[in-house]
């Protein structure tokens, strides 16, 4: 299926057509879409993320979706362009989205991890963390989603640079995490939700990872993800389990999700997308789509949901 502007949303991208993408879809829907600036990677790429805002003189909440931080997992990245496409298509005409578009402002960053995503694209297709270079570049990669403070370096990491959930040198020692995590926080008051999408697992997870203590809030928390759940499996009867990170899977700490959550961001969700196992990071591209529409119906929900309350 392709975009107004001949983009193929059924098919994986390499960083370099994500970011004329970006380029193009600003340039072709100026009036809605902007592209910011948000840090550099520690090979020194540029970081954008995507501001979808119709023009109003309220001053309007945020909803922020990262995708991509995670190399290997590139449904992920193809979920975030589809859906900016699908707002752009039909902000107009889509009841939903138009009315929560009068209210809130979509933030999307469609790559977190760009340098790990190109290393996956053209060294090793289960690369997961970034490419920080440690002992004198013997091994590489920080795990991203073990390097937010929150909780740092307490459960379910490693402190080995060559193990995959390193959780890096400390809070915050990798400029990927720091990008995101200084716009965050200067953004907080008004960011309503924190959406990160990973895969593989089909799983909607609530804060928190690093301690089965409930956050004041689960019960909420809990019946907006199931609302969500219920949406996406109307689509194609995909099944999502739906709970707290740690009660449901394992504990692990340095999580965005847990972060954006502790510094006050209420409704913070971790996505992880198809499958269950039998491909996992290796999502046929023929799932793309399906995959798509389904998870646009459960992120829809979550953000009608949080727009109305
Ligand atoms: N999963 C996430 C990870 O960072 C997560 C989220 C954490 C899931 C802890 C379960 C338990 O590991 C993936 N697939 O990256
Ligand atoms: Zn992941």
């Amino acid at each position: 299926r392709q975009g107004p502007e001949g983009y193929v949303y059924t098919q994986y991208h390499p960083m370099e057509e994500i970011y004329q993408w970006m380029t193009q879809i600003q340039k072709s829907n100026s009036e809605l879409v902007t592209q910011h600036y948000l840090g550099k990677t520690i090979e020194n790429r540029t970081m954008y993320y995507l501001q979808i805002s119709q023009p109003s003189e309220k001053n309007k909440k945020i909803i922020w979706m990262d995708c991509g931080i995670h190399a290997r997992e590139w449904i992920s990245p193809a979920f975030c362009q589809w859906f900016v496409k699908e707002i752009l298509q039909n902000y107009k005409s889509d009841l939903k989205i138009s009315r929560f578009l009068q209210n809130l402002d979509l933030y999307v960053l469609p790559v977190l991890n760009i340098d790990g995503y190109i290393y996956s694209w053209e060294k090793d297709r289960l690369w997961r963390k970034n490419r920080s270079p440690h002992m004198n570049g013997t091994c590489y990669g920080t795990d991203l989603n073990r390097n937010f403070n929150s909780s740092w370096g307490s459960v379910g990491v490693s402190y080995n640079c060559s193990s995959e959930t390193f959780c890096g040198s400390g809070p915050e020692s990798e400029p990927e995490t720091r990008a995101v995590a200084r716009l965050i926080e200067k953004k907080k008051s008004d960011i309503l939700c924190y959406l990160t999408i990973h895969s593989y697992g089909q799983y909607i997870l609530t804060p928190y990872g690093f301690t089965t203590e409930p956050p004041s809030n689960s019960e909420e928390l809990m019946h907006v993800a199931k609302k969500a759940a219920a949406a996406l499996m109307g689509k194609y009867g995909t099944s999502y389990k739906v709970g707290s990170t740690s009660l449901i899977l394992y504990d692990n700490s340095g999580s965005s999700r847990d972060w954006a959550h502790m510094i006050g961001i209420p409704f913070s969700y971790t996505f992880e997308l198809r499958d269950n196992g039998t491909y996992g990071f290796v999502l046929p591209v023929d799932q793309i789509q399906p995959t798509c529409e389904e998870t646009m119906l459960a992120v829809t929900t979550i953000i009608e949901y949080v727009d109305q309350k």
